[in-house]
């Protein structure tokens, strides 16, 4: 039962049903962890196709995994609206962060189908397939496919088990060589829109449904080893130890301590290995993931430079080697502005109006907007949650997300 709303058959209601249904799939069981490619997405897919085709959209997979379904104008070589939004999942997610877009995108066409709405537009719904990173530690896979992004450098990245990304494919049956065109967007493509949780505080804070999407920060993700010397815990004096997650505990304050003299920087160490990792064994080796974000790619930049200089300080000073690798980095973009402005105005003709904000999460749609006009609407995430498995939203304002949907492409002008 979603927070606050009765069952009912609402159309709002069907979308959360969908979301909590989809959510039931997983590679966990007992929670909601989808990753790319896995047999759980591929099961997603297969629901997810049939829902489409119900809705008459012409469907197929692209060669990353994404899914996707066109309705076509009538009029011939019509330019195209993209709705968007992901299906992967990080470990143990909620039921409806990237899934909120797709399906809300997809009951918007359905009431354009009962509506026997005629738009000069084709409308192209994708379900993106590799948002959050978790499997080949690198985000935003599907959309740079769609981008024609994609780089060699990226099909060759392994998952823990050294599969890469090409054979990751091929073992689905789908084609890395074809990626170039198969997972182009439509010719045409003239505007895109997500639709995704806000997974931060205001909105609740503030009491407002929806809000629209002025920028989305850059980020940041690296991997950081630090390689002491695995000993025996009772006869190693402290003096002659070379351990590794001491440093990395010292490392893990100094990055702590680095947000919070430069606000509004967030930094984050999601993953900590420690090896060999037994109870009466000096820890050897550390393995660590950090996440790091802030408006201003200058000054995110510049943490990360810090934040090396305090890894190898750490080691140093116990004889320990400090390494580190960068990932990934996405540079802070803005919205499209006059699409942004048609969406707000749209949230103020179909209901309770929309503030702008700007995200602190990634997005997809940062990729997609150096390439077509993009904007973004949020829905309120109560209690700020995200990736965790109670998050949740409100029925009124899936339907006023839905209602500022159906306004904006109702009123879309070319
Ligand atoms: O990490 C993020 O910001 C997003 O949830 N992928
Ligand atoms: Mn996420
Ligand atoms: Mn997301």
């Amino acid at each position: 039962m979603t927070e606050g709303s009765p069952q009912s058959t609402s159309r709002a209601a069907k979308i959360i049903d969908r979301c909590r249904e989809l959510a039931c799939i997983t590679d966990v069981p007992g929670g909601t962890t989808r990753l790319f490619l896995s047999p759980a997405t591929r099961e997603a897919h297969t629901k997810l196709l049939g829902w489409m085709q119900q809705a008459q959209l012409e469907t197929r997979i692209d060669d990353i995994g994404n899914v996707r379904g066109i309705r076509r104008s009538a009029i011939a070589g019509a330019p195209t609206l993209l709705l968007f939004s992901h299906i992967d999942t990080v470990p143990n997610a909620g039921p409806f962060d990237g899934l909120l877009g797709v399906i809300l995108s997809l009951a918007a066409i359905e009431e354009l189908n009962d509506q026997h709405t005629i738009l000069p537009f084709n409308i192209e719904l994708i379900a993106l397939s590799e948002e959050e990173g978790i499997r080949f530690t690198f985000p935003f896979l599907s959309s740079l496919a769609l981008t024609g992004q994609l780089a060699p450098a990226h099909l060759t990245r392994t998952d823990a088990n050294s599969i890469t990304v090409a054979e990751a494919l091929r073992n689905v049956g789908l084609n890395p060589d074809r990626v170039p065109t198969s997972c182009a967007l439509l010719p045409n493509t003239f505007a895109a829109l997500e639709v995704h949780i806000e997974q931060g505080p205001v909105l609740d804070e503030a009491n407002e449904s929806i809000a629209v999407v002025r920028g989305i920060i850059g980020q940041s993700r690296l991997c950081f080893a630090f390689e002491g010397q695995a000993n025996h815990a009772g006869t190693t004096p402290m003096p002659l130890r070379h351990d590794a997650l001491a440093a990395a505990a010292e490392w893990i304050v100094a990055v702590e301590r680095c947000a919070a003299t430069h606000s509004p920087l967030v930094a984050t160490v999601g993953r900590l290995e420690v090896l060999p990792g037994g109870i009466n064994i000096v820890p050897g080796r550390v393995n660590a993931t950090l996440d790091l974000r802030h408006p201003d790619d200058r000054v995110r930049r510049e943490a990360v430079v810090i934040l090396q200089a305090a890894a190898q300080q750490a080691a140093a000073s116990r004889g320990v080697r400090a390494t580190s690798s960068l990932e990934s980095e996405q540079a802070t973009f803005p919205m499209n502005a006059v699409l942004t402005t048609q969406l707000q105005q749209a949230a103020h003709r179909a209901g309770p109006g929309a503030r702008a904000l700007f995200s602190g999460a990634g997005h997809d749609a940062m990729i997609l907007a150096p390439h077509v006009p993009t904007a973004m609407l949020f829905v309120r995430s109560p209690h700020g949650l995200s990736h965790h498995p109670d998050e949740t939203v409100r029925e009124a304002d899936v339907e006023a997300a839905l209602a500022t949907t159906l306004e904006f492409i109702r009123t879309l002008t070319l």
